[in-house]
């Protein structure tokens, strides 16, 4: 049968999945939607025929008609929720974070590895979109294939028009370069084993109090280096780069040159590209990508995407992220063994 999902908050990023998942993924069924705001929760129910909405987003895990679940309230229910998934032996699909601390994280990674011990599946996959965006995926393949010899140093740019006023910089960290960090552990496959986070001067249009942009610096565990800026508060629009140096080349995503354009003008001639607006528009691709993947592995059992391991690595780095970016040093990364977590 079609794979039955619940969508545990509905938000802007989950109602947008609930669209995505009723007008565009095939195989799959929003049966049930959960929200802190009830109206909210209504509202979005009322866009999908059949479907209803489950107050306590535990009950709508435990729910007999719910096959899947995906997640995407805030950050700190993601722990208890993904938990409960686990212990249902459900599949889940959680928005990052995957929770609020390296060590819950961890927690999470024992209990799906004791799921897939005892039935031979895991069950955990976390949102890392980029994955699944076709020009990332290219600069995977062509990075695997050989094409720019052994990559040595990655550059990325992360910047927002705005956020809003309550992004702090703890949260440049680890709601923003998060991507950046499981972007290089994807591309690079290895772990990130320092963090160095330096504080340029701060643009007038930052959120009160905060730095902005942020500059932050990885070391992997072979001592290759990745390089990000994280800007927030640019005004302008979506704009995320990502170079890949190596020792035969070099290659580069991120230019949104799709459509290009020449106007004249007063002010001269002048050719131009858009900018999409935010991540949704960015990334709208990838996460078409990458919920049809998870409902495809779901029916067959299997999880297709960044999973548990992914999502705790991410936290150790942004633990270590935010430490370095408080004491201005650079901080090691502290990571769990992996024994028993296949990649
Ligand atoms: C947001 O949570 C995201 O995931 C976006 O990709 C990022 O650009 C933004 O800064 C975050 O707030």
């Amino acid at each position: 049968r079609e794979l039955q999902v619940a969508v545990l908050g509905v938000g802007m990023m989950g109602a947008d999945h609930v669209a995505r998942l009723y007008s565009r993924i095939s195989g799959a069924q929003v049966v049930a939607v959960s929200d802190a705001f009830a109206e909210k929760a209504e509202q979005v129910a009322a866009t999908v025929p059949g479907c209803r909405v489950i107050g306590d987003p535990l009950a709508a895990i435990a729910d007999d008609d719910v096959d899947a679940v995906l997640i995407a309230t805030p950050g700190q229910f993601h722990e208890e929720q993904v938990l409960a998934c686990i212990e249902r032996g459900k599949p889940v699909l959680c928005e990052k974070p995957l929770t609020m601390e390296a060590d819950s994280s961890l927690a999470v990674v024992r209990a799906d590895d004791e799921y897939a011990a005892r039935t031979g599946r895991r069950l955990v996959q976390v949102g890392f979109m980029r994955r699944f965006d076709p020009e990332y995926a290219e600069l995977k393949a062509l990075i695997d294939a050989g094409g720019l010899g052994e990559p040595l140093l990655v550059h990325c740019a992360h910047r927002n028009a705005a956020v809003p006023p309550h992004f702090t910089s703890e949260m440049m960290v680890n709601d923003s370069v998060v991507h950046e960090v499981d972007v290089a552990r994807f591309l690079l496959d290895e772990e990130i084993a320092a963090v160095t986070v330096l504080r340029p001067k701060t643009t007038r249009h930052a959120v009160a109090g905060q730095s902005d942009p942020l500059l932050v610096l990885f070391e992997t565990t072979s001592g290759r280096m990745v390089d990000v800026e994280c800007f927030v508060s640019t005004g302008v629009g979506y704009e995320v780069r990502t170079e890949v140096v190596g020792e035969d080349g070099s290659a580069m995503i991120g230019l949104d040159a799709g459509l290009v354009r020449t106007s004249g003008g007063s002010s001269g001639a002048a050719r131009s590209t858009g900018i999409a607006p935010d991540f949704r528009q960015r990334f709208g691709r990838a996460y078409d990508i990458e919920l049809q993947r998870w409902v495809d592995a779901a029916r067959r059992g299997e999880v297709d995407g960044p999973g548990a391991w992914d999502g705790y690595a991410a936290q150790a780095v942004c633990a270590a992220g935010v430490e370095a970016l408080r004491s201005g040093q650079r901080t090691e990364v502290r990571l769990a063994s992996r024994e028993g977590t296949p990649s």
